[in-house]
């Protein structure tokens, strides 16, 4: 098993906000917020960046992004809207080497680049 931050999250070594498990994936809230609502989905199968996904591997991110509109709708900001961002290596601003979904919502989020 990989050894990053969101690894010490999942083996309960260090304490996060979260708010759901399941044998695939955890989602516990971003320590800094970007947004009212700013959960992160994480795999618990070993995926450093999303460049190393596998075919095979299609289901680890599936299951993030179903993860993360089942919490939507259950949170009740579905139909509002909300957003999804994961990223990717430095220029992507990605900082934690562990795949994670990033679920942005509670406020109009305005469009990239504005
Ligand atoms: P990224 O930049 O896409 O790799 O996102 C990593 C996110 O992880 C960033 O928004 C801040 C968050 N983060 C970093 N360390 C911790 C931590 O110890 N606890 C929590 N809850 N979030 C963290």
């Amino acid at each position: 098993m990989s050894d990053t931050i969101f690894h010490k999250i999942i083996r309960r070594e260090i304490p996060a906000d979260i708010v759901y498990e399941d044998e695939h994936l955890i989602a516990f809230r971003d320590i800094a917020p970007q947004a009212p609502v700013h959960v992160l989905f994480v795999p618990k199968t070993d995926v450093a960046t999303l460049n190393d996904l596998k075919p095979a591997q299609a289901e680890v991110v599936g299951r993030l992004a179903l993860a993360a509109a089942e919490y939507a709708r259950q949170q009740g900001f579905a139909e509002d809207g909300y957003r999804i961002v994961m990223n990717c290596n430095g220029y992507g601003g990605q900082t934690v080497f562990q795949v994670h979904l990033h679920l942005l919502a509670g406020a109009p989020l305005g469009r990239f680049g504005t």
